[in-house]
Parts: structure tokens; C-alpha cells; sequence
């Protein structure tokens, strides 16, 4: 969670860990998938974390609720509220074992927000963390799983970020012998939490959050409904470029109920101008991240209101017909390979779709062949700007070029059907 102490944590388990065990931890460990009933799309919603850190209380909880009400975020598809770490005191009950929300930051409990966020008509999130203690040193959930899953589920929570700081020495990873990840020491600390988590009544949204590392794209699926690609976003544009360029490597490991975390979203903290939120809504969008802002949302501009409540881009993201993402393509039959790609094309349940990103410092000339669009067909055609919510004049075919402007940092998103 809090970024300097990634390093602490990577260097203490990669020092010891090359590959997973099959032990008998693993054997015992539990196999239950994640829920069915919750997470099907990447998760809608916002977070403390990015706007608040360890500053929380329920006033802040409770705005962040009522600003999706007022501004058309719940409209749009928003549901999560959910609170991150700092949230407890720094002991557990002595009598129940319970972690314990702080009485000053939340005075009627988790409990008392959760039944007001969910009187709104919204899910309620929360966090712990699969080590002795939190990143920020509260409470951990390592060997606690079955009450903690109870806890949260009678509190009425709906999502469970799982994070990854402060992990005994002896649950690191040691040589393995059958090679998959899932059989790791690692692993098997998130399959503890997912095991408690199934046995509750509610239906727990499960986000773990292990930094992009023990190889959590070819098991996270099996474990949870999205996991981490990478350390904490940073308000910085090298941030947005960064996670698209690490994400577009494991594309293949995103479906329903599945979704590659590019980590919370940074829009109206300061750091990028509106362009540059434009395009780190559209990559999340277009790679189904989950999008759970970050931000002080009564202090958002209209126009970046505008672009996180964009109806066209959201129906992509949450589209129950098709659960893969946009992935690179070819624009041209001579376009060069850059790193991170710029065009990317993928399919919804209205049509086909292209994204373009120019992450260069000008303005430049974007244009792609209709030939090249994967599995778009032959035929005419006519473009949608999904942006501007209208169609691009005239009609194209299947030897149409098309070239649009597109300024520095930022991005353009099309709907292609058959005209
Ligand atoms: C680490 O030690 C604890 C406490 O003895 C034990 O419960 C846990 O199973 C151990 N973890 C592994 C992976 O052996
Ligand atoms: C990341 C990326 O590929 N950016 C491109 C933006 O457009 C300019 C001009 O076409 C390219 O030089 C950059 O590579």
C-alpha cells in the first residue's frame, strides 16, 4: 500500500523465493474460486487511499457516498465506496479476537457506514492485509482469515482489498516442484482470506493486491476477481504510461470475473493535466482495470466529471457480453512497434472499437487502415466518437484509411459498425 515499503517487503521475500512449493500447506490450502455473484466487470467505485491516506474518518466516507448521488456517479455505474488501510485500532479484541474500527474515526463503527452507504443504494468496501499487520501497521489477517471474513460479512461489506505488507519469514517461497504460482506460500495466504470469504453468506468482492509479483497473472483468477499489476499510482503521467506499458504484457489473463488492477485512479489529484486524465480513464477503461477513483470527488471540475461519468466509455468497461479487453494492433501495414502501443482495438456488445493514445509531446496525425482493425470484416462502415457521443461524418469501407488529430497525452475512442 504505502509505496517505500514495497521495496522492504519485495527484498525480504525475493531473497529467499525462486519458485513455489507444493507442500502439504499447500495441499491443505484452500481451492474455493471467487464468488459469482459479485465481480463479474471490473469493479466501479472510489477509495480513501489516493485522496485521504491514513486521514479517514466516517464524514469523508460518507461524502465521498452522497457525491456519487449528486454528481451522477451512482447514474453512471459507480457502486463501490470503499475505505483502505488505517481504518481499526492497533490491537484486536482481547476477548473476541475481532479487529476494532476506531472509535474516533468511526464512531458508529463500520457497521454504522456501511448501512448508510448502503442506504444510498451502494456497496460498501474494506481493507486488511495478508501478513501479521497492515502496511501502515494495524491489524493483519494472516491466520485470522475465518474471523475476519465473519467480521466483515456481519458488517455488511461488499469488496475486501487484501494487501500484502509485514509477511513472516516462514511463509516466503522455496524451490517448487510442480511450477505453479497457485501452490506458492504466497498464494496460498490469499487462498486463505478467498476460503473464509466463501464460507460468508454476503457475496465478497476479493482484490488482491500483491504488487504484480509471484506471478499473479496466471492464478489470480483462481484466487480472486482482480489483482494488482504493479506498485502504488502516483499523480504523475510516467505513472499512467508505465501501467499501460506493464499491463498490455498479460492481456490474456483478463475475462469475466478476472481483471488486472492498474491500481487506483489519480484524476483530480493534481498532477495531470485534463488530457492526461482523459487518457488514464481511457486506458483503464479500454484494459478493464478496475476504476475506483482516488480523489476528493466535491472538488472535481465539471469537465473531469464529464470524463469519468462518459457513458460510452463506461458501457465498454462494463459490457456483460464480452469480457476481454481492447488489445494492440497493427494500425498500418508499415506502423512501427512502440512501447507502449498506440492503437488498440477490441470488440463490446454494440461493435467493434478503436483506441489511440499519443503519448508524444505534440500534437501528431493518428491514422489506422480499416483492413487492419482485427475480425472487423468487409463491408461499409460508419465511426462513432465515443468521446463526443456523435458520428464521424462520412462513410467508410474496408480500404478507408482514417486519420484523426490527436493532441499530446491524449486519446481518441471509436465505435465501428456496419453502415
Ligand atoms: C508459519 O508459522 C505459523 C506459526 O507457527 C504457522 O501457523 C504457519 O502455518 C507457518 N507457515 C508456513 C507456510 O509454514
Ligand atoms: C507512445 C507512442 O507511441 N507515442 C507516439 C505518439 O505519436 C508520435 C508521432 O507519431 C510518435 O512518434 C510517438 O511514438
Amino acid at each position: 500500500m504505502v509505496y517505500h515499503l514495497v521495496p522492504l517487503v519485495f527484498l525480504l521475500i525475493r531473497t529467499v523465493s525462486s519458485a513455489p512449493a507444493a507442500s502439504g500447506t499447500s495441499l491443505a490450502a484452500p481451492t474455493n474460486l471467487p464468488s459469482r455473484e459479485t465481480g463479474k466487470t471490473p469493479a466501479l467505485g472510489w477509495n480513501t487511499w489516493n485522496a485521504y491516506g491514513c486521514n479517514i474518518n466516517e464524514a469523508k466516507v460518507l461524502a465521498a457516498a452522497q457525491s456519487f448521488v449528486d454528481l451522477g456517479l451512482k447514474a453512471a455505474g459507480y457502486q463501490y465506496v470503499n475505505i483502505d488501510d488505517c481504518w481499526s485500532v492497533r490491537s484486536r479484541d482481547t476477548s473476541t479476537q475481532r479487529i476494532v474500527p476506531d472509535p474516533s474515526k468511526f464512531p458508529n463503527g463500520i457497521n454504522g457506514v456501511a448501512n448508510k452507504v448502503h442506504a444510498l443504494g451502494l456497496k460498501i468496501g474494506i481493507y486488511s492485509d495478508a501478513g501479521t499487520a497492515t502496511c501502515a501497521g494495524y491489524p493483519g489477517s494472516l491466520g485470522m482469515e475465518s474471523i475476519d471474513a465473519a467480521t466483515f460479512s456481519s458488517w455488511g461489506i461488499d469488496y475486501l482489498k487484501y494487501d500484502n505488507c509485514n509477511v513472516p519469514g516462514n511463509w516466503s517461497d522455496t524451490t517448487a516442484s510442480d511450477g505453479d504460482w497457485y501452490n506458492s506460500n504466497s498464494a496460498i495466504r490469499y487462498r486463505q482470506m478467498g476460503g473464509a470469504l466463501a464460507t460468508q453468506s454476503r457475496p465478497i468482492q476479493y482484490s488482491l493486491c500483491l504488487w504484480g509479483n509471484y506471478k499473479v497473472t496466471t492464478w489470480g483468477a483462481r484466487v480472486g476477481h482482480s489483482w494488482r499489476m504493479g506498485g502504488d499510482a502516483v499523480p504523475q503521467w510516467s505513472y499512467v504510461v508505465s501501467a499501460i506499458t506493464n499491463n498490455v504484457q498479460y492481456l490474456s489473463s483478463i475475462d469475466f470475473y478476472g481483471h488486472n488492477d492498474m491500481d487506483m485512479m489519480e484524476i483530480g489529484n493534481k498532477g495531470l493535466t485534463l488530457a492526461e486524465e482523459r487518457t488514464h480513464f481511457a486506458a483503464w477503461i479500454f484494459l478493464k482495470s478496475p476504476i475506483l477513483l482516488g480523489t476528493d470527488l466535491s472538488a472535481l471540475s465539471a469537465a473531469q466529471v464529464a470524463v469519468i461519468t462518459n457513458r460510452e466509455l463506461l458501457a465498454f468497461h462494463q459490457d456483460t457480453t464480452v469480457g476481454g479487453p481492447a488489445a494492440p494492433f497493427k494500425a498500418t501495414t508499415n506502423a512501427p512497434v512502440t512501447s507502449p502501443p498506440e492503437y488498440y482495438s477490441g470488440k463490446s456488445s454494440k461493435g467493434t472499437h478503436v483506441f489511440i493514445i499519443n503519448l508524444s509531446s505534440s500534437t501528431v496525425t493518428k491514422t489506422f487502415a480499416l483492413s487492419q482493425v482485427p475480425n472487423l470484416g468487409s463491408g461499409n462502415f460508419k465511426i462513432h466518437d465515443m468521446w463526443a457521443g456523435v458520428d464521424v461524418s462520412g462513410t467508410f469501407s474496408s480500404s478507408s484509411t482514417f486519420s484523426v488529430q490527436v493532441p499530446s497525452h491524449d486519446n481518441v475512442a471509436y465505435l465501428i459498425t456496419s453502415a
